[in-house]
């Protein structure tokens, strides 16, 4: 239903409204409309159901239905709806996806026209420098800015220590330690999620994501103490949201996300390993696997010590992984077009014979 003019958010019952520019709509979406499209209300997704959506527009909340399968959307989409029905949706800024969970093939959207993806973790063990990497080539290959958020801080002895291993991954990390908990320290990420700015969070169970969330979306969601995976049914955190934050913009919290595989990533592996690609192209042949070819530019800065062997494995395998993926969806999609080729003439044969024209 449409409340026209004014929408009601659940969250404090209040009444607010938002202006298309509030929504972080800009000229890459403006760009795309036609003429056709004029009677068409552009809506922002804030959830996504298996059989409905959830959207924003100037005129408040709507619930539509999806023109495409569900997982053709991601929350932070837009599309242009009659009220009724995601009829369109516009080609995102950002785009970030892994690939899908568990057995299925396939690539899966998270979340879309992220500004900045929060790759949370914190000052403790849960720091992992691997796992950083992975989340960093996804953040890059969505074509957000990173920003490593560093939480608990507080109980950190040095905290500035894994600043500076978080910003030596690549010069394209920033990052921020911070007191989860003290809702005046939080405040220091509003610069990137006010004025219609969205900032996605992403991050392992129990480092502080609900409270970073309830801090800054003025939320009071429970926060978990328990492992998510002990905590079935006991579960706070039910689904993917875009929720507004209170310095203006918009938060996307990417709850139970456990397994983060790379798929068709190799983009952000390019911009993240920026150093070994520029080696690797210096190799004397442009197939080089770096192992024993002669003129090997990247064996050759391993045995001087200006390349860390630490860091071109987690390169070789963060890129084994992306390329495994990527080959098995290729795969994957080939071979369901090659058998609707078969099913196709099958049934052309078969209406042949009972003598109908093609
Ligand atoms: N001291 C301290 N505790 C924190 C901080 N961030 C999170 N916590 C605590 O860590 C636990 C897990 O936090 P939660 O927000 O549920 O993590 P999530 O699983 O990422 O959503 C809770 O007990 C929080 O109170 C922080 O910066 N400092
Ligand atoms: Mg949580
Ligand atoms: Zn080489």
């Amino acid at each position: 239903m449409l409340h026209r003019g004014r929408f009601l958010s659940d969250r404090n019952k209040t009444l607010t409204t938002y202006t298309l520019a509030d929504l972080g709509w800009s000229d890459h979406f403006a760009r795309q409309l036609t003429e056709d499209d004029a009677d068409l209300i552009p809506a922002r997704i804030s959830e996504v159901h298996r059989s409905q959506l959830v959207a924003l527009t100037e005129a408040g909340e709507l619930r539509l239905t999806p023109a495409e399968a569900a997982g053709a959307y991601a929350v932070g989409d837009w599309v242009l709806t009659d009220g009724a029905s995601a009829l369109r949706r516009l080609d995102p800024v950002t785009d970030l996806h892994r690939r899908a969970a568990g057995h299925a093939v396939g690539s899966q959207r998270i979340a879309a026209n992220v500004d900045t993806v929060g790759l949370v973790t914190s000052c403790n063990a849960d720091f992992n420098v691997a796992r950083l990497e992975r989340y960093l080539a996804l953040a890059l290959a969505s074509n957000a800015l990173p920003l490593v958020i560093l939480t608990k801080a507080d109980l950190c002895d040095d905290p500035d220590s894994f600043k500076r291993q978080a910003e030596r991954l690549s010069p394209l990390v920033t990052a921020i330690t911070i007191n989860a908990k003290d809702p005046e320290d939080v405040k220091r990420l509003n610069p990137w999620c006010s004025k219609a700015q969205t900032l996605a969070l992403l991050g392992s169970s129990g480092v502080g994501k609900t409270t970073l969330r309830n801090a800054l979306a003025g939320e009071t969601e429970a926060t978990q103490d328990i492992r998510e995976d002990d905590a079935r049914g006991r579960h706070t955190t039910t689904h993917r949201a875009l929720r507004p934050t209170l310095a203006g913009g918009w938060l996307i919290d990417t709850p139970g996300m456990r397994e983060l595989q790379l798929s068709g990533t190799s983009e952000g592996l390019e911009e993240l390993f920026d150093d070994i690609e520029t080696l690797a192209a210096q190799c004397k042949f442009s197939d080089c696997a770096h192992e024993s070819e002669p003129g090997c530019a990247v064996k050759a800065a391993l045995a001087s010590g200006a390349l860390d062997r630490a860091r071109f494995l987690r390169w070789q395998k963060l890129n084994r992984e992306d390329q495994y993926n990527s080959e098995t969806i290729a795969a994957a999609r080939a071979r369901q077009k090659s058998f609707g080729r078969v099913v196709k003439e099958a049934m052309a044969k078969s209406r042949h014979k009972r003598g109908y024209e093609d």
